[in-house]
């Protein structure tokens, strides 16, 4: 075959726009290169249908050792007794538990999506408020905190089946015994969806959810900083409390239930080369490397949310315990569509976002969510944040003035040729 310069090309702009930018998306990172190298290898040529020692296909013999080692090494992270490192991603993983433990129709309760929960989560959108009977709770007007008292009257007036914890614009830590509190009272289990702050509650920097939550569910790539992907975890609970039954009406372990609910429920082969990297991924989450890499995200995200602070912008809950911020844009009259969209004309890169409570609609949103697992990967530390901030601030200040978002852009570009990214790439 003839090289396909086309697409290498347009991989190689991607690179340079990445090497050229600052990135605040909340839920992106830069994976070491040799996660990024491991995910382009002959194992995507591998049918391995099943897990390790008990697939439908030959020659697995290889790949079963690869996929152990990703088990193994997830485990041990988050010192939990069981691992599904196959699903495609968070989504995929969520879909996973909810056909594990649900029939549908069945209740569950989320976080809202306009309140920072996530599509899997029960929007109408989503297969999960199409499939099951989703129901929500929010967070408080005047704290921006995450609202148990509404969690815990729903839970108890309607009695879902299965509660789910967790968010994607959410910048305050969880209460996960008070979360279990709720579901004992009324026999629900308890999803907890980390796939944000996985990183930091690997290294106890946040609350633990795996003692008081049945399934915990990530994705791979946000601040765990593997490949695309979602995993499924359990610490204990294995006993099947509520009796969930297997398709032949078997009553079995969880952690059976959950493997079934996986393949054959919701996914085919596994992507094979992509455990590979998550097993590459799961080991530099072991390393001391890692582990000064996310007290520095938190470091950093408080350094930022001081920052912004101190220029009056206004930070839902008033600040950061986490990787990330919500920032209300209405005080300073800009929309979030308009400033994601400078700032993106600046090489900074963020998304507008639905703060708690907005009057605008999804496409055009109130706020902006920043978060700094990405360039914290790059090597910026707590001053560099205030930097970050005044930049953003320039742009968001002069919003209409073609001028000063070019002068910013070349800053932004020269500024972040000093954290080179991927430098062994021409
Ligand atoms: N799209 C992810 C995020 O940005 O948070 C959630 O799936």
């Amino acid at each position: 075959m003839q090289k396909d310069t086309q697409v290498f090309n347009l991989i190689h702009q991607e690179l340079e726009r990445q090497r050229n930018g600052i990135e605040l998306i909340a839920s992106e990172n830069f994976a070491s290169l040799q996660v990024i190298q491991a995910m382009g290898n002959v194992m995507t040529n591998k049918y391995a249908e099943g897990y390790p020692g008990r697939r439908y296909y030959g020659g697995c013999e290889i790949v079963d050792q690869t996929e152990q080692l990703a088990i193994d090494r997830i485990k041990k992270v988050f010192n939990c007794e069981y691992a599904n490192v196959q699903p495609h991603s968070g989504a995929q993983a969520n879909a996973s538990v909810l056909l594990c433990v649900l029939k549908p129709g069945d209740k569950i309760l989320g976080l809202d999506l306009s309140m920072g929960g996530h599509l899997t989560h029960g929007s109408p959108v989503n297969f999960s408020g199409k499939l099951y009977q989703p129901l929500f709770y929010g967070v408080k007007k005047e704290s921006g905190l995450v609202d148990y008292d509404q969690m815990e009257a729903v839970a108890n007036k309607e009695k879902p089946k299965l509660i789910i914890c967790g968010a994607s614009a959410y910048s305050r830590d969880w209460d996960y015994k008070r979360i279990r509190a709720i579901a004992d009272s009324i026999g629900a289990f308890i999803m907890a969806d980390i796939a944000h702050p996985a990183g930091l509650i690997a290294k106890n920097l946040l609350n633990d959810p795996f003692d008081h939550c049945h399934f915990v569910t990530s994705t791979t790539h946000k601040t765990l900083r593997g490949p695309r992907g979602g995993i499924i975890l359990m610490r204990r609970d294995f006993e099947n409390p509520f009796g969930i039954k297997d398709p032949k009406g078997n009553t079995r372990m969880m952690s059976h239930l959950m493997d079934m609910a996986v393949f054959p429920g919701t996914q085919g082969g596994p992507l094979e080369h992509i455990i590979a990297s998550k097993a590459i991924a799961f080991g530099e989450l072991l390393s001391d490397e890692y582990t000064l890499y996310a007290k520095q995200v938190q470091s950093n995200a408080q350094a930022m949310a001081k920052a912004f602070v101190s220029r009056d912008y206004n930070i839902i809950s008033g600040g950061t315990d986490n990787h990330l911020m919500l920032i209300d844009l209405r005080n300073k009259n800009i929309t979030g569509k308009k400033a994601q969209e400078t700032l993106d004309k600046a090489h900074i890169t963020l998304n507008k976002n639905a703060v708690p409570f907005d009057d605008k609609s999804p496409f055009v949103t109130s706020g902006i969510r920043v978060g700094v697992p990405a360039v914290t990967t790059r090597g910026l530390k707590e001053s560099q944040m205030e930097t970050v901030v005044s930049l953003i601030d320039k742009v968001l200040m002069n919003i209409d003035d073609e001028k000063t978002i070019t002068a910013v852009s070349k800053e932004v570009k020269e500024w972040m040729q000093q954290f080179p990214l991927y430098p062994e790439l021409a």
